[in-house]
């Protein structure tokens, strides 16, 4: 029945036991210590809930564990001065499709033992879902940290249903990256250790996500990602040999989506928010984080176009967050018109964290790129 409906949903499923996996507690409870998911609030308590599974389902006996394949081709960029979105983000919030898989199988199974013998978590369960998926033989970890199912590759999501009747476990994978280092070497911001552990305070998919401002050293790195970050499973031979097996639910919600206009982005609004970003996986930081990604993917494409478009936000934006990543943008992109921007702003604002922001553009603001003097 478990291979029959999963064949029929697209998805692969493989079996682990319900033990506590200690093994895993302390490699989380190491990764908190370190700091590693310092945005998070993780601690000892987080580990050891995660590593097991009966803090989810009381009696569990098994953990079915499901892998959804989501790659799905990208929408031809359109223009210059558009931004990307990681694939994960640009549908229809992946836990809605995901939970309806995993609730479907979960029914199945309760239907044909006559009882409720499950319970189902995806992502926002305290449960070391890459974990128990290495432990089931469903995928292996890769140093990306993403768990790579064979054949679909890491463009996977990952859910499980805990279920009380001891079902006989599938054996873990031997496979590892050997000497491969491709993703490590192509992350922008250093995040990965090489060794299969990040430092996720640096991870772009982490940084784009923040709510309080990002670190200015690491702003340049962020590139043109207004959301997530795909970099290290592009390149990821596993990944790429696997191509786009995700199903339709996961093509963006419309192509704008993909790849944003990072001018229109900027001026996003409460009614467009709610309508366009609050239905995928973007949709739960508010409008001003977007603003905000906005301006800095503005500021890194040092295109002085955006000036009168950064220079408004600068005055009227009424998130502090967005006014100072304005500044920022216009530091970057330096010359005389972007430093006359941010004078005129200093003598206006009120808010000690823009001043800090505007007075830190204008003393390290480049002195225009090429072509960009009057
Ligand atoms: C917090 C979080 C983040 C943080 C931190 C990510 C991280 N690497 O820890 C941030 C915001 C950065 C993030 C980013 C992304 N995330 Co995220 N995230 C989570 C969340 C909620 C918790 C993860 C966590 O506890 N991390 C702590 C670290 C230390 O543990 P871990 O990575 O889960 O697992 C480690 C142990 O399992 C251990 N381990 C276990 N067995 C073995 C065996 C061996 C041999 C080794 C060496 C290690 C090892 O090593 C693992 C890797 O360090 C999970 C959902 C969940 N409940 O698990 C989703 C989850 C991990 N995220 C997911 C996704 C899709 C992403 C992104 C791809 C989204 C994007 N494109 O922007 C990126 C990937 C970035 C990256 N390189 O990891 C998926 C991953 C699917 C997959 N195939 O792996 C998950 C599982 C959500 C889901 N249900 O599908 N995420
Ligand atoms: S998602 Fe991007 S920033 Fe994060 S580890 Fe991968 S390449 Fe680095
Ligand atoms: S890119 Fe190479 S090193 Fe990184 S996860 Fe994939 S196979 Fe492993």
């Amino acid at each position: 029945m478990l291979d029959e409906r999963s064949a029929a949903l697209g998805v692969r499923v493989r079996i682990a036991d319900a033990d506590e996996d200690l093994e895993t507690r302390d490699r989380l409870r190491a990764a908190f210590r370190r700091g590693d998911l310092a945005t998070w609030g993780y601690g000892d308590a987080y580990a050891e809930a995660a590593a097991d599974p009966m803090r989810i389902l009381g009696e569990a006996r098994s953990v079915i564990c499901v892998a959804i394949p989501y790659a799905r081709p990208a929408p031809e960029r359109r223009a210059l001065g558009s931004g990307r979105v990681s694939k994960y983000a640009w549908s229809r919030d992946y836990h809605v499709r995901v939970r309806a898989i995993l609730n479907d199988i979960a029914q199945h199974i309760d239907a044909a033992v006559g009882g409720e013998v499950t319970a189902v978590a995806c992502d926002t369960a305290p449960v070391a879902e890459r974990a128990r998926a290495a432990r089931s033989g469903l995928a292996w970890i890769g140093k990306h940290t993403n768990a790579i199912a064979p054949g679909l590759g890491s463009y996977v999501f990952l859910g499980e249903i805990f279920c009380s009747l001891p079902l006989s476990p599938d054996a873990p994978l031997k496979t590892q990256c050997g000497s491969c280092r491709r993703c490590v070497d192509v992350c922008p911001t250093g995040a990965l250790r090489g060794d299969y552990t990040i430092d996720a305070t640096r991870c772009i998919a982490d940084l784009t996500q923040r709510v309080d401002a990002i670190p200015r050293a690491l702003r340049p790195l962020l590139g043109d990602w207004i959301w997530g970050c795909d970099l290290c499973q592009e390149i990821c031979p596993p990944t790429t040999r696997a191509g786009t097996r995700g199903d339709a639910a996961f093509d963006p919600l419309d192509e704008e989506l993909a790849h944003p206009d990072l001018q229109e982005l900027l001026s996003l609004r409460s009614g467009t928010y709610k309508r366009r970003y609050r239905p995928t996986a973007m949709g739960w930081r508010g409008a001003a984080v977007l603003r905000r990604n906005a301006a800095i993917g503005l500021g890194n494409a040092l295109d002085r176009v955006a000036i009168p478009a950064l220079e408004r936000a600068l005055a009227e934006d009424p998130h502090p967050l967005v006014r100072g990543a304005a500044a920022w943008a216009l530091g970057r992109i330096g010359g005389p018109a972007a430093m006359r921007v941010l004078a005129r702003a200093q003598a206006k604002e009120r808010e000690a964290s823009v001043s800090d922001e505007i007075a830190a553009a204008s003393k390290n603001a480049s002195p225009g790129v090429e072509g960009n003097t009057e």
